[in-house]
């Protein structure tokens, strides 16, 4: 049985480019695996965040999950922050890392661009997400393409602290779905869709009332062509498009262009609002009953303790190998 990390952070609601990205696969793989799924609130903190909505959105994100069909029985959920082994390791990679490798992270670049300075925080964001895939011996994480780079950051760490010290830690794999699985902004097929961006028309959230999914997906960015075909490269916008459709209907997408051959996109994009809408319904029903029971603090708190427990063994391993501590 392999072991599973992977960890979504609550700076908005989900949209559904984590969902197709990530999400997703976190559910089939909780059947064969042993899978820790964390809700990295401390990751969300590398940008200003409002603490009332940051515990809302943190619960928001937990209800997802189980919505979703994340089992706690078969899967552990807790929230980062409740666990400290996280920022422990993360200082002790973080003086196993090197700043000319952290320059080279374009998610740093892209989200520091045109700020005269950035939180130190922002930078070093990728040594905390390996802290938390190495806390826990992680075989597997299940990210979407856009983090490929910083799991390839995390082996390398993992690599050099096991040459330079004992072997501490397990160097892990990435999985990541098919080049398709990157769902782009809306607004701009040029970007990925994100939480955070301005536009809330730029992407679909999970929790999304069907006529804001209606909304975004009519003014969606397409061409003037007016052909229904795949191509990324020249028809961003149509190819996002079918590549959500073809995420939500199951349908192969050279499928889907046959079916609408000679059609609009305006036909396209009203079929696309009812699959996505239809396929976005039960999770929204799972997540208001989830959302408003108190079982959910609990499966948190038994999900942080089952997480301490793991967390709490690395670290004792990490200081003896290190020397740090006197263990007493
Ligand atoms: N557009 C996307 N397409 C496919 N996968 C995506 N992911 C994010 N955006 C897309 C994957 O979702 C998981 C959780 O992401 P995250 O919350 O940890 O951080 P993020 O990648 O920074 O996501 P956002 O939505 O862009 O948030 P903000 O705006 O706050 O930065 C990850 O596995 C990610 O790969």
């Amino acid at each position: 049985m392999k072991r599973v990390f992977s960890g979504v952070q609550p700076t908005g609601n989900i949209h559904i480019g984590n969902y197709l990205g990530a999400i997703r696969q976190f559910v089939e793989l909780q059947e064969e695996n042993e899978c820790i799924y964390c809700i990295v609130d401390m990751h969300s903190i590398t940008v200003p965040q409002n603490p009332k909505e940051l515990r809302q959105h943190t619960l928001d994100v937990a209800a997802l999950y189980l919505a979703v069909g994340i089992d706690p029985k078969k899967s552990i959920v807790f929230v980062q922050s409740d666990v400290p082994g996280h920022a422990e390791l993360s200082w002790v990679l973080t003086c196993n890392s090197y700043t000319g490798e952290l320059s080279r992270m374009t998610q740093f670049k892209d989200k520091s661009k045109g700020k005269e300075s950035a939180p130190a925080g922002l930078f070093t964001y990728p040594i905390l997400m390996a802290a938390d895939i190495l806390l826990y011996d992680a075989d597997i994480v299940p990210v979407g393409n856009d983090q490929k780079q910083h799991i390839e950051l995390c082996r390398d760490i993992a690599i050099r602290v096991n040459n330079k010290y004992k072997k501490t830690f397990v160097v892990p794999d990435g999985r990541f779905l098919k080049a398709g699985a990157r769902i782009m902004a809306l607004d701009d097929p040029s970007k990925k869709m994100s939480k955070s961006a301005e536009n809330i028309y730029s992407r679909i959230s999970l929790l999304d009332e069907p006529s804001k999914i209606k909304k975004s997906i009519m003014r969606a960015t397409t061409d003037s062509e007016g052909s229904i075909r795949f191509d990324p490269e020249n028809k961003p916008g149509v190819s996002n498009l079918l590549n959500i459709y073809s995420a939500f209907s199951g349908k192969e997408i050279p499928d889907i262009e046959k079916e609408y051959e000679g059609c609009g996109y305006g036909d396209f994009k009203k079929d696309l609002v009812e699959v996505t809408t239809q396929a976005l319904a039960p999770i929204k029903e799972r997540f208001n009953e989830i959302r408003q029971s108190d079982e959910l603090i609990q499966i948190l708190k038994d999900g942080a303790q089952r997480a301490n427990a793991i967390a709490e063994k690395t670290m004792k391993r990490v200081k003896e190998n290190f020397g740090l501590g006197l263990g007493v």
